[in-house]
């Protein structure tokens, strides 16, 4: 299985390879029935392109919330519901530990439902479902085709005058995936989409200042769930995130020439802790009902 040769935390997006990168998109989603757009289910709007629309044109979609282990389980439920429509499917998944191929196979013939059975009705046995992955770096795409994709179906060689063949990679009878997913990018002129994606570690932590990203997080879980806070680092919260991260330094003894506090450790420490899961599931974008 070849997978799209991006680095997970490349974001050095430049208008020239936007563009680029839209025009091929556009073209192999010619080539398809539906799209399946993975999001992460922590943060589903910061994660997703707002292009999407537009550049699927109106195709079926399943919107696949990835690490559904580490978002809140009422907030998924709630982001389900309100991504929910007529045309767009959504599940979702902890696409490493679950059996993702069967939920995924229903919900694209879902979302294809109308189409087949048109088809159907026209006498004409339908084909596979032919879908398009795509999704911002580090959503779990590759991930995703990996497991899903069992078997790759053989190919045939190159012919002359035929320009390279797209390589349909088979899920089963009823689904086949175009086997490289399309890489969008995240919409970074909202600095909360980029406070996100490095609260989530899904963008190298050099793009943004970590202090920053470190106060908003920390402003964030104090104003929502200041018991987990108090639990995991025996103290009492306040309003400052300053002044918690030398609350946490001092419980946790983080110094520097034996009295002076180690900032840098303490944030860093936290950062870590955050994204191991260690202060329990968290979902950094609520859903408010506004999309
Ligand atoms: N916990 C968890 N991790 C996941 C899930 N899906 C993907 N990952 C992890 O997320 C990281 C990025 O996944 P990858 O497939 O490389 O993302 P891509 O950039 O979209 O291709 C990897 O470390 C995966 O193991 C999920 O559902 N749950
Ligand atoms: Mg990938």
């Amino acid at each position: 299985m070849s997978t799209d040769n991006q680095t997970k935390t490349n974001i050095n997006w430049f208008p020239g390879h936007m563009t680029k990168a839209k025009r091929e998109m556009q073209e192999k989603l010619r080539m398809v029935d539906m799209v399946i757009e993975l999001r992460d289910a922590r943060i589903p709007n910061a994660s997703r392109n707002p292009m999407i629309d537009e550049l699927c044109q109106n195709k079926p979609r399943l919107i696949i919330l990835s690490k559904k282990d580490k978002a809140e389980e009422n907030q998924t439920k709630r982001w389900i519901q309100h991504l929910s429509s007529d045309e767009v499917q959504v599940l979702a998944l902890d696409i490493p530990k679950e059996n993702i191929t069967k939920p995924v196979v229903q919900a694209a013939q879902a979302v294809m439902k109308e189409k087949l059975e048109r088809q159907r009705r026209r006498g004409i046995r339908p084909r596979a479902i032919r879908a398009m992955v795509v999704g911002v770096p580090n959503v779990g795409k590759s991930t995703f085709i990996n497991k899903i994709v069992k078997k790759r179906i053989a190919q045939t060689g190159d012919r002359p005058g035929v320009t390279r063949a797209l390589q349909w990679a088979r899920v089963n009878d009823q689904l086949e995936l175009l086997d490289t997913p399309g890489v969008l990018w995240p919409k970074f002129e909202d600095e909360r989409v980029g406070l996100c994606l490095a609260a989530c570690g899904s963008i190298r932590d050099e793009i943004l200042p970590i202090e920053e990203v470190a106060c908003w997080m920390m402003k964030t879980l104090c104003a929502r769930n200041p018991q987990v806070l108090e639990a995991r680092y025996q103290i009492t919260c306040c309003e400052d995130p300053y002044e918690m991260f030398q609350r946490i330094a001092k419980a946790r003894g983080f110094y520097r020439n034996g009295q002076e506090i180690d900032e840098k450790r303490t944030i860093d420490t936290f950062i870590k802790e955050v994204r191991q899961d260690k202060l329990g599931r968290i979902t950094w974008e609520y859903c408010d009902g506004n999309d």
